[in-house]
């Protein structure tokens, strides 16, 4: 546990138990998940020196302060992901990002119908794999069935295609995936976190989203402009809310800003 992680951790609890004794709430009933009463205690704690900044400077601040987390092996990220993305109806599943589908989390594996790791921003755009770092960085990791990850394989994110078999509200053609319009916002505010989070001061690729949909190997993602559309049209909900929430206090100790500020997206891009 890093000095950090201690610093911020135990203000933000006390002053979350603080309001419900002020506001009359019994401390048992006080919320888990993120409220405004914890928004605003992270403003004054986690995101103290970011607030305020805009563009470059923004960028940089929170560049800095989410950097600062616990790693994970990529063996790690099963049970990792089957914590982060429990079903709230179904404690024994997990909800897939693109089928939607609830499923068993002993259903992880590589055979047809098992789900696996989705890397959000595809491995390949940076090359950095599956070893500790970007490839294990569990923001952008998401539980998806085996085959419909392989339909979306290195794709970059755009609007059009054809449905994908097995993925209501999916779209793919050659070079572009469309996710279902639940989770457009998750995944721009993925791409966008993993841009911020991954600047090229460690021993991997400065990762940038771009408009382009053929970036290849190159370490961008587009398109951007249709990114900053889904980021609108889709806020953050309950359970991206929670997500967030479960990865900061129990597995990397720092936070995706695009889910607790979604303005600082237009902010930078
Ligand atoms: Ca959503
Ligand atoms: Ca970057």
């Amino acid at each position: 546990m890093s000095v950090r992680r201690r610093f911020y951790a135990r203000p933000l609890l006390a002053t979350a138990t603080s309001i419900a004794v002020l506001t009359g709430l019994a401390a048992s009933t006080a919320p888990a998940v993120a409220t405004p009463a914890a928004a605003t205690a992270l403003d004054d704690t986690y995101y103290q020196d970011a607030v305020g900044k805009t563009g470059a400077a923004l960028k940089s601040s929170l560049h800095t302060i989410i950097s600062d987390q616990t790693t994970l092996t990529y063996a790690q990220v099963w049970d990792a992901l089957k914590a982060t993305d429990e079903d709230p109806a179904n404690p024994s599943n997990v909800i897939l990002l693109y089928t939607g589908r609830s499923q068993s989390k002993n259903d992880n594996g590589g055979n047809t119908g098992d789900w696996n790791r989705e890397h959000v921003w595809a491995k390949s755009h940076g090359n950095f794999g599956t070893s500790t770092g970007p490839g294990t960085d569990i923001h952008h990791l998401r539980p998806e069935d085996v085959q419909v990850n392989s339909v979306r394989g290195n794709k970059d994110f755009d609007n059009g295609g054809s449905a994908v078999s097995g993925a209501p509200g999916n779209y793919t053609d050659g070079d572009s995936f469309e996710p279902r319009d639940a989770v457009k916002g998750d995944v721009a505010r993925m791409i966008l976190y993993m841009a911020v989070r991954y600047e090229g001061d460690d021993a991997f690729a400065d990762l940038e989203p771009n408009d382009k949909v053929s970036n290849g190997s190159a370490p961008n993602i587009g398109r951007l402009s249709v990114l900053k559309e889904w980021s609108q049209e889709d806020p953050p909900d309950s359970f991206e809310r929670k997500r967030n929430d479960v990865i900061f206090e129990q597995f990397q100790h720092n936070r995706n800003p695009f889910i607790d500020h979604p303005e600082w997206v237009e902010a930078i891009w």
